[in-house]
């Protein structure tokens, strides 16, 4: 029988443009598998236990999916409040969905906690390569090198990235354009103090990591005592003795 005891429960939430990818992303991680996806309405909701850390602290994720359509905008940053983290996504093969992620970030530092840890989620990688490519020393608690060069954001020289695009001659005919390099996206988090994750849904490649990634940096600001348990934060811990865990239904 599954084991559904939990050592912490957190609240995340989804955030980007429509068909990023959001809702595919959250499938991924309760019920593994990739479906086709209507337009979410409002909010959804998804939830999973994930193990974390050496320790492998069990931590249960109870997600809201935001609508990306401009119309629910209102009623969606409402659930940033109390999010102890975030999922900020964008497709790579879509350049505009990038570009609006300073935008998702404004409202997110203004309607979220300040201590709300955020995961920059490129994702749809699977459109551009036939293997998730190794992003280069971003993983958890290793930061991104600054490039010694300064990035050239123009379009015309937009492909400073550590892994060059395969030769054109071997791609296979349905792979698309890839519009935001690695490069740009770990910058940006970096610039931004964000962690950064490269995803598919399809291919479930990166998604644990995304929802792992970020339980780690929330885990820590709570060893450090920067978040407080069942205050702000979004942070829940299993009460009493050391030996107790808490359950879920
Ligand atoms: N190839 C590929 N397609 C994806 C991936 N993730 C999502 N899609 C497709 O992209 C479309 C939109 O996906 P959703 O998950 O509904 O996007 P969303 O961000 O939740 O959109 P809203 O609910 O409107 O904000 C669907 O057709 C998905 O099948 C991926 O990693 N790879
Ligand atoms: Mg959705």
């Amino acid at each position: 029988m599954e084991n559904l005891s939990w050592d912490y429960i957190l609240k995340y939430v989804l955030l980007g443009d429509s068909a990023t990818g959001k809702s595919s992303l959250l499938i991924r991680l309760t019920d593994d598998r990739f479906d086709l996806t209507e337009p979410t309405l409002g909010v959804q909701f998804g939830s999973r236990i994930i193990s974390v850390g050496e320790e492998g602290k069990r931590v249960k994720v109870q997600c809201w999916d935001t609508a990306g359509t401009e119309s629910f905008r209102s009623i969606t940053s409402s659930y940033f409040r109390g999010a102890a983290g975030a999922l900020l996504v964008y497709d790579v093969t879509r350049r505009e969905s990038f570009d609006h992620v300073t935008s998702w970030l404004e409202d997110l530092r203004k309607y979220a906690d300040e201590n709300v840890s955020i995961i920059l989620v490129a994702n749809k990688i699977d459109l551009c390569s036939i293997s998730p490519e190794p992003v280069p020393s971003i993983q958890y608690g290793h930061p991104f090198p600054a490039p010694s060069t300064p990035l050239d954001t123009s379009s015309s020289s937009r492909s400073p990235s550590p892994t060059p695009p395969a030769p054109t001659t071997h791609r296979p005919k349905d792979l698309k354009l890839r519009q935001v390099t690695t490069m740009e996206g770990a910058l940006f988090a970096k610039q931004h103090g964000l962690l950064y994750v490269e995803t598919s849904a399809k291919e479930g490649w990166g998604v644990t990591d995304a929802f792992e990634w970020t339980a780690r940096e929330v885990l820590e600001k709570v060893k450090k005592g920067e978040l407080e348990r069942r205050k702000p934060g979004g942070v829940k811990l299993k009460e009493g003795n050391p030996g107790k865990t808490g359950k879920c239904c």
